[in-house]
């Protein structure tokens, strides 16, 4: 991906008030030729997804669009839908996953960089339908997730390395195509797009991907936007629908056509309040499905995760099923442990905004109303000092059961917890103000 040299961080100042629903315009104001961003408030008090990505691919156990070319020969790669059965395949399966394991919308790849369609399109033969399995995944997994009341969302990728009209090809878009067509290939793209916005019900949101290379312009990003909100007036569409986003730290330049919010990936944002955020890391290391890939701790996993809400981000966990179908049993486990630790603690993720103290080495911060949620990983000692806030701390309490104190000194907010009563991936300590915290500056 094309990389800039110099990062620049959209500073995370809070302005009093801002903590709102919807998305801030980019840095340099509202882009005129497209329409408002949509309103993200289900989203943000969501703060929790599962990303699947999924494939014939995952025969090879190979990365998803990267090993084409690469790893495995082009032929292979794209001949693999030919053995693509998936027998346990269960969408409802997976949607119950999703619900179990605390999340709220579940964003699947419905066409990859490899150009093969988890849906039956009818601009192409190179879909699902004409697999062994031969079901509509994206159609099945969306009605799945209506019936356990998780989100559908749909990734799409821009590029497609495969399709003989997109200019670039395999491996990882460093061929050319010589009898390319890059009018027509945004013709196929807006055609899929159609299909996916009007067959399969509300989309919650578009994670479109694959817009750094070359062929791609800003003003195709703003028609396809254009294009996706006329379908859908109320989908929320990621800044990877045009050219804004500046790398991998996900934020978008200044004065760029932005879309509707920032995606950091494998890391975890920085705190940034003025403009929303979703950080997408894999729970193992590969995107797609790959044997023995090591996977993250539960500590690791929760803590990301409150680390994201503390800096008023979401984070999209995501998970490679296996070439069967199904998704790895260690990996359910892993998720169903995330979900576990959600119904004691969910609470002070689910419905929060981030702060009003910024993450730092101790931990994070998260708040609703007039509450303040104090996520201790690492007690510095007896004590956790934290600078002070306008606010009368009234009751400190340990989610989950235990006892704290707060105490207002000159030098700032002590907080104790007895050694017996912390936990050991996240203390959690609720304080009840004496007034609405949404107002207090973070820091
Ligand atoms: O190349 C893709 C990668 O396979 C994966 O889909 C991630 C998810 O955000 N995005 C791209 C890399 O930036």
């Amino acid at each position: 991906m094309r990389r800039r040299s110099l990062l620049r961080l959209v500073p995370g100042a809070l302005a009093a008030g801002s903590l709102d629903g919807r998305a801030a315009a980019g840095p340099a104001g509202p882009a005129t030729d497209v329409p408002p961003p949509a309103d993200l408030s289900w989203w943000r008090e969501a703060r929790f997804g599962l990303f699947v990505h999924w494939g014939p691919v995952s025969l090879r156990g190979t990365e998803i669009g990267w090993s084409r070319g690469a790893q495995v020969p082009v032929e292979e790669y794209d001949g693999l839908w030919r053995q693509f059965a998936a027998k346990e395949f269960d969408p409802r399966a997976w949607a119950r996953l999703a619900r179990d394991a605390g999340m709220r919308y579940l964003v699947l790849t419905t066409k990859h960089h490899d150009g093969f369609c988890l849906w039956p399109s009818r601009l192409t033969d190179y879909h699902v339908g004409n697999t062994p399995l031969g079901r509509d995944v994206v159609g099945e997994l969306a009605a799945a997730c209506r019936a356990e009341g998780v989100v559908f969302c749909a990734y799409h990728s821009i590029l497609d390395w495969r399709h003989p009209d997109y200019p670039l090809g395999s491996p990882g878009g460093k061929t050319k195509k010589a009898a390319a067509d890059m009018d027509r290939y945004v013709a196929y793209l807006e055609g899929q797009l159609t299909e996916l916005l009007t067959r399969y019900g509300p989309l919650g949101v578009l994670w479109f991907d694959g817009e750094w290379e070359e062929p791609w312009t800003e003003e195709h990003g703003k028609r396809l936007y254009r294009l996706c909100r006329s379908r859908q007036p109320s989908v929320i569409v990621n800044n990877r629908v045009g050219k804004g986003r500046q790398d991998m730290a996900g934020t978008t330049a200044a004065g760029a056509f932005a879309g509707d919010y920032d995606t950091p990936e494998q890391r975890v944002g920085r705190y940034q309040d003025a403009r929303p955020w979703e950080s997408c890391i894999t729970i193992c290391e590969q995107w797609a499905w790959k044997p023995d890939d090591p996977m993250k701790p539960l500590a690791e996993c929760v803590r990301t995760l409150v680390t994201c809400a503390g800096g008023d981000g979401n984070l999209l966990l995501n998970v490679g099923p296996m070439p069967d179908g199904e998704i790895e049993p260690r990996q359910a486990a892993r998720l169903r442990e995330i979900g576990g630790w959600l119904r004691t603690h969910g609470e002070s993720v689910h419905g929060t905004r981030g702060g009003p103290w910024k993450p730092g080495p101790w931990g994070a911060s998260t708040r609703r109303g007039e509450a303040v949620y104090v996520h201790v990983f690492d007690w510095p000692g007896e004590l956790l000092v934290l600078p002070s806030i306008e606010r009368r701390v009234l009751e400190a309490t340990v989610l989950g059961g235990g006892r704290a104190e707060a105490r207002a000194t000159p030098g700032g907010l002590e907080l104790r917890v007895a050694p017996g009563e912390r936990r050991a991936i996240d203390t959690v300590v609720r304080l009840r103000l004496d007034g609405p915290a949404d107002r207090l500056v973070a820091r």
